[in-house]
C-alpha cells in the first residue's frame, strides 16, 4: 500500500498491538467486522515490546498479569517465575497471536501521524508515517499509558562522545557493559529494577538519583508445580475474586486503620509484607487508612526508612536512598530484585541530584555542578509522558479540527476514560479517567475491550453511525474524578499519576480513582440506560 493508492476501508481501525490491541483484534475477529489493527513496531507486545532493559519485569504477579478471556489459554499457558521477566511476558503475547491468529490481521511497522475526524462524512481518516491511509468509521486506540517517553530535559545530551540508551526503546541485541564506566539517570521501575543488573556487569555505575522512590523487595521465584496446579484448578475463581476488587490485584487487605491498630500489629502486617508477600501494593493494603491518612502514613514510611538504613551500609548513602516530600504509595511503589543491597558494591555511587544537580551532559560524561563524571554509556530511565502523552502525539483532530491536546491543555476531560466529546465514535482503551495504571491494568483492558466491542456490536445491530461523549456528562465524571482524588494523598506527589512529571502539563490524577468494581458498574449502568451520557445518531 501506498499513499498513491486509495484508502483501506474499514469499519473499525484499532492503533496498538500490545495487550489491549492483541484482545481487541481478537474481539473484532470474533464478530466479524471489516478491521484492521496497526502497529508501530515489528511485532505484538506493546509496552513489552519496546521495554527490553536488563531487569525488565512484570510487578504484578503474572499469573494475574494474563488474560483471563479464554479458559484454555490461562489453563496451557506456564509461566516460569512468580513475576515474569519482559522476554517471558513478550513470548506469551506471541502465543496469544498465533494461537488465535490475530496476526494476519496486524499492519506491523504502521505508525500513525494522524487521526482526522471527517465532519460530513462521519468517518476517521488515518495516516501512517508511510503515507499508507486508512477510512474508518471507528477508531480504537490501544496504546498504552507508558509508551511515549519523556524527553531527559537535560542539555547536551548531542555533544556526548559515548553511547546513549532509553529503558523505554532499548535496543534489541542489547548493550554489553562489560569493562564499561556506566551512568544511569533515574530511579523509578525502570531505574530501579536496571540498576541491580547493570552493576553487576559494568566496570562502574553511578546512579544519577532526582528523587529517591519507594522500593519493595519483589520476593520473585521460580513457579512452584503445586501451587499452579492449585491456581489453574481455581482459576476462574480467582479472576472472578481479582475483578471485584478495588485494584483488581489479589493483595490482602486490612480491615482496621493503622492509628486504631497496636504497633506490633502494624510491625507485623509490614513484616508480613515485606518478609512473605512481596506484592508492591501489599503495605498500602494493610491498613484502611494509608492512601489518606497523613499520620498512618507516615508510620509505614517509617518502616520502610529504617529497612533501607538496615540494608545500604554507608549511613549517608542510606539517607539519600531514603524517600522524602512525598507520601507513601502517592507515586508507583517499585519492587526490585537487590536494589538497596546494590549500594553496597563497591563498584556502585550514588549521586544525589538534590544536592548536587545536574548541569549539563557533556562530550565525556556528565557535568554537576561540583564535578565532572565521565563515563562511556549513559542510560536514561527518565520515564514516560504517561496515560495522555500517547494519545496526543498520535495527532488527532476532532471536530472542527480541534486537536486532542488543544483539548487536553488545561484539562484532560474524558467521559469514563472511554471517549472524549468533540471526538466521535473514537473509543479510547484505558484512557484518562479509567481505572487504567491505578489497577491490575490486564483486569482493566479486558474490561474495556468487553465493553468497547460489546458497543460496537450493538450500534452495528441497530445501524447507529455515531456515539459521543456529551460534554456535560464528561465535565461531571472528570470533576467527580478530581474530587475522589483530592480525599486521597497520592495529589500530595509530583507523579506521573498527576501528570507532574512533565513541564507544562495540566496537574490532575489521571487514572480513575473509584476502583475496579465501581467503575465497571457504572459502564455496566450507562449501557443499560441506553449509553446514558453518550449522544447517538443513525
Ligand atoms: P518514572 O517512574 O517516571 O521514573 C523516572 C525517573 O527519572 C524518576 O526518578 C525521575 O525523577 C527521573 N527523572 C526524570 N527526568 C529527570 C531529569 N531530567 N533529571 C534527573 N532525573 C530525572 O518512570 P519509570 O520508567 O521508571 O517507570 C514508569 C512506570 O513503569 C512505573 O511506575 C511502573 O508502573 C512501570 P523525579 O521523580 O521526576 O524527580
Amino acid at each position: 500500500m501506498s499513499s498513491t493508492t486509495s484508502p483501506t476501508e474499514l469499519d473499525v481501525l484499532v492503533i496498538g498491538a500490545g495487550f489491549a490491541g492483541l484482545y481487541e483484534t481478537y474481539r473484532l475477529k470474533r464478530a466479524g467486522f471489516s478491521f484492521l489493527t496497526v502497529e508501530a513496531g515489528d511485532d505484538v507486545g506493546g509496552t513489552w515490546y519496546w521495554n527490553r532493559y536488563p531487569g525488565a519485569r512484570c510487578d504484578v504477579v503474572s499469573v494475574e498479569y494474563s488474560f483471563s478471556f479464554d479458559e484454555a489459554l490461562q489453563q496451557e499457558w506456564e509461566w516460569s517465575e512468580r513475576y515474569a521477566s519482559q522476554p517471558e511476558i513478550l513470548r506469551y503475547a506471541q502465543h496469544v497471536a498465533d494461537r488465535f491468529g490475530l496476526r494476519e490481521h496486524i499492519r506491523f511497522n504502521t505508525r500513525i501521524t494522524s487521526v482526522e475526524w471527517d465532519e460530513d462524512r462521519a468517518r476517521w481518516v488515518t495516516t501512517a508515517e508511510d503515507g499508507t491511509v486508512f477510512d474508518s468509521q471507528f477508531v480504537v486506540t490501544a496504546v498504552g499509558c507508558l509508551s511515549a517517553p519523556k524527553p531527559p530535559e537535560i542539555d547536551g545530551l548531542d555533544d556526548f562522545a559515548g553511547d546513549v540508551y532509553f529503558t523505554s526503546m532499548w535496543p534489541h541485541e542489547g548493550v554489553d557493559f562489560t569493562g564499561k564506566r556506566v551512568a544511569v539517570i533515574g530511579t523509578g521501575s525502570s531505574g530501579v529494577q536496571s540498576i541491580p543488573v547493570i552493576a553487576k556487569q559494568a566496570d562502574s555505575l553511578t546512579v544519577f538519583q532526582r528523587t529517591a522512590a519507594y522500593s519493595l523487595p519483589a520476593l520473585n521465584r521460580p513457579t512452584d508445580p503445586e501451587e499452579m496446579a492449585r491456581i489453574k484448578a481455581e482459576y476462574q475463581e480467582l479472576r472472578a475474586r481479582a475483578k471485584a476488587a478495588r485494584t483488581g490485584l489479589l493483595v490482602p487487605r486490612g480491615t482496621k486503620t493503622a492509628l486504631e491498630a497496636t504497633p506490633e500489629e502494624r510491625q507485623a502486617a509490614w513484616d508480613q509484607c515485606w518478609d512473605a508477600v512481596g506484592i508492591f501494593a501489599c503495605m498500602a493494603a494493610s491498613f484502611t487508612d494509608i492512601h489518606t491518612d497523613e499520620e498512618a502514613n507516615a508510620l509505614v514510611a517509617e518502616y520502610i526508612h529504617e529497612k533501607i538504613r538496615e540494608t545500604v551500609k554507608d549511613p549517608q548513602v542510606a539517607e539519600d536512598l531514603i524517600p522524602r516530600g512525598f507520601p507513601f504509595a502517592a507515586k508507583r511503589v517499585c519492587l526490585d530484585s537487590g536494589y538497596y543491597e546494590t549500594f553496597n558494591r563497591e563498584n556502585v555511587r550514588l549521586v544525589n541530584l538534590r544536592r548536587d544537580p545536574i548541569e549539563r551532559i557533556t562530550a565525556s560524561g556528565i557535568q554537576t555542578k561540583g564535578e565532572l563524571h565521565e563515563f562511556d554509556i549513559i542510560v536514561f530511565a527518565t520515564g514516560f509522558d504517561a496515560v495522555t502523552g500517547p494519545l496526543v502525539r498520535l495527532g488527532i483532530k476532532g471536530r472542527g479540527g480541534r486537536t486532542l491536546a488543544e483539548a487536553w491543555r488545561e484539562e484532560p476531560q474524558t467521559y469514563l476514560g472511554l471517549q472524549v466529546a468533540g471526538f466521535p465514535n473514537l473509543f479510547t482503551l484505558t484512557g484518562p479517567g479509567s481505572p487504567s495504571v491505578l489497577s491490575n491494568v490486564m483486569v482493566s483492558i479486558e474490561q474495556h475491550v468487553e465493553w468497547v466491542s460489546d458497543t460496537l456490536e450493538d450500534l452495528r445491530a441497530r445501524g447507529i453511525r455515531t456515539i459521543e461523549a456529551d460534554p456535560e456528562a464528561q465535565a461531571e465524571w472528570f470533576a467527580e474524578n478530581n474530587r475522589l482524588a483530592e480525599g486521597t494523598l497520592y495529589v500530595k506527589a509530583n507523579s506521573w499519576f498527576m501528570g507532574a512529571n512533565v513541564p507544562g502539563k495540566p496537574r490532575f490524577f489521571l487514572p480513575y480513582m473509584g476502583g475496579v468494581p465501581t467503575y465497571r458498574e457504572i459502564c455496566e449502568d450507562v449501557r443499560a440506560r441506553d449509553y446514558a451520557g453518550f449522544a447517538l445518531a443513525s
